[in-house]
């Protein structure tokens, strides 16, 4: 089997890399396993790709160390910097072909997949910009002692990424971890390993060298795993389910207590009020939910409408979520694709019947769409109680619960009641309902009047059990730089 195929997707037709990126070589896995990966839009498999497992784990952990104490050290910032902005030429000069791969892999629309790639192209530039900006501190305490701090890279990171965002989930995770001085070993999802790859070949064209970043291919069980209790790993980085964010937790304590953040699921409020634009809010309530299939940690799931606008609120929202066009993700108006696979499918329908047996109404959707490909009819459940499973578990679906409030502090209280704390949105013309009630939400994001905006300069990231530390914006070179203390001794003895 050769490490490259030629695919041909409805928009391009490009040269696919299919094994394992270690140490600037394209490899098999040391098991010489493939894993097929399939098009969701038609259940069909795409290509077989090169899986790691532990042992290839370790190589390109080796790799890693071995780039991070030469190569890699002796790279000035500047340099690391100039890599990180060609990658992010490399992503713009590319877009048509990741933004395919995206959508023949994951099902996501190809203007959305191009809206991602142009987003990881500029979270790839950002962070070049910050490769020279790393700095300590000098700190005065006395007359006769040099204190200064220094901003020093983790080291071997290890990257644990989800199929929602494959391309922007690589860039949130190699940026900052390239800018701050770090190597990596990235591991993608097992359901979209292939714009990871190809993006692969943009570093080696990006002048990046050979083991500072690693691609493998894998399974989380056997490759996520080993990268998570490696014991030449110090740091790991994942995004995905709040269940595996324990194992990984778990898994640091047990080896080397490496670094871990963790960015996980999350069941988002959306609180609607009396007072708002009800027009732009449907707009962003729908955007909120239905955006990319509903594969998204901080999806508005549980959205709250202030009584007086409620049957409104719900008959305008139908009408506006019927306009969502369903379908090939190719075809030139698809706003929603097929969800990524038959496990999510099936996980999502189990919802909806949940939703169902517990009594709540469906007012649209509710049911699959077309009868082929993993697709799903936005739908939207009302009548729910807060103890329902919809409106407590994360479904991950174009599936949304709408609740009625009457008072502000009871749609605090709402929008609190969740284990989780990702995101929450306020949608008021008021400017002090705005600002109380965003203060009051437990959420690591809360959007006023818009949602889902996220940008590569602001942080993001999870209060309670949806996620520990921050990415993006500069809060995210604090998770991958740890600082030392240089106490400097001018003056005579003192003992
Ligand atoms: O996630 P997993 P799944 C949520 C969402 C979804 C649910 C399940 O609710 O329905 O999780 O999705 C790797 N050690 N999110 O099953 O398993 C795995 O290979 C190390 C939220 O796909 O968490 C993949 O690379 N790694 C989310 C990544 O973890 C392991 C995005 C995510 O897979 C591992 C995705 C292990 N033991 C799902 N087990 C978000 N926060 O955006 C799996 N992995």
């Amino acid at each position: 089997m050769s490490l490259t195929t030629k695919i041909e997707t409805p928009s391009v037709t490009y040269e696919q890399p299919i094994g394992l990126y270690i140490d600037g070589q394209w490899v098999k896995g040391k098991e010489g396993k493939t894993f097929e990966t399939i098009n969701p839009t038609n259940e069909k498999p795409i290509v077989a790709v090169h899986e790691a497992g532990p042992d290839d784990v370790d190589i390109a952990v080796s790799a890693a160390r071995k780039a991070l104490n030469g190569v890699w050290a002796d790279t000035l910032p500047s340099a690391r910097g100039r890599m990180l902005t060609k990658l992010a030429d490399l992503f713009d000069e590319h877009i048509d072909t990741l933004a395919a791969i995206e959508s023949l892999d994951n099902g996501k629309a190809l203007s959305m997949a191009k809206a991602d790639v142009a987003a990881s192209s500029a979270c790839l530039r950002y962070y070049g910009g910050w490769a020279d900006k790393i700095h300590g501190k000098v700190i005065d305490t006395d007359p006769e002692t040099l204190n200064y701090t220094r901003h020093e890279p983790i080291g071997v990171c290890g990257q644990i990424i989800p199929w929602n965002f494959p391309l922007a989930m690589w860039s949130w995770k190699i940026g900052p971890a390239l800018a701050t001085g770090n190597t990596v070993v990235l591991k993608t999802a097992e359901q979209t390993p292939l714009s990871g790859l190809y993006a692969a070949t943009l570093c080696e064209k990006a002048g990046i060298p050979a083991g500072v970043v690693n691609i493998l291919s894998g399974f989380g069980k056997t490759a996520g795993a080993a990268i998570a209790s490696h014991m030449d790993v110090d740091k790991v980085a994942f995004t995905g389910s709040t269940a595996v964010g324990r194992t990984i937790l778990q898994a640091a304590a047990k080896s080397n207590l490496k670094k871990v953040t963790l960015e996980l699921g999350g069941k988002s409020p959306n609180i609607v009020f009396n007072d708002a634009n009800i027009e732009d809010a449907i707009s962003w309530v729908n955007f909120g939910i239905f955006f990319n299939h509903g594969q998204c940690c901080c999806a508005g799931s549980r959205i709250y409408v202030q009584e007086g606008i409620y049957d409104e609120f719900i008959e305008k929202f139908k009408a506006r979520t019927a306009k969502n066009v369903v379908g090939d993700p190719f075809a030139k108006d698809t706003f929603q694709g097929p969800q990524v696979s038959q496990l999510q499918y099936d996980r999502i329908m189990a919802y909806i019947k949940a939703g169902k047996d517990a009594g709540a109404k469906v007012e649209t959707g509710g049911e699959r769409h077309g009868d082929k490909g993993y697709f799903i009819q936005p739908t939207i459940f009302s009548g729910v109680s807060d103890d329902m499973k919809i409106m407590q578990e994360e479904i991950f679906g174009p599936v949304c619960s709408i609740s009625k409030f009457k008072t502000e502090d009871e749609a605090i209280k709402a929008g609190n009641e969740t284990t989780y704390g990702l995101a929450a949105a306020v949608h008021t013309t008021d400017l002090n309902t705005a600002i109380r009630v965003s203060n009051k939400l437990k959420a690591g994001t809360v959007w006023v009047n818009n949602y889902n905006l996220i940008s590569y300069q602001v942080p993001f990231g999870g209060f309670k059990e949806s996620g520990i530390g921050r990415e993006l914006g500069k809060y995210a070179l604090a998770n991958y730089t740890q600082v030392k203390s240089v106490r400097m001794r001018l003056g005579s003895a003192l003992f």
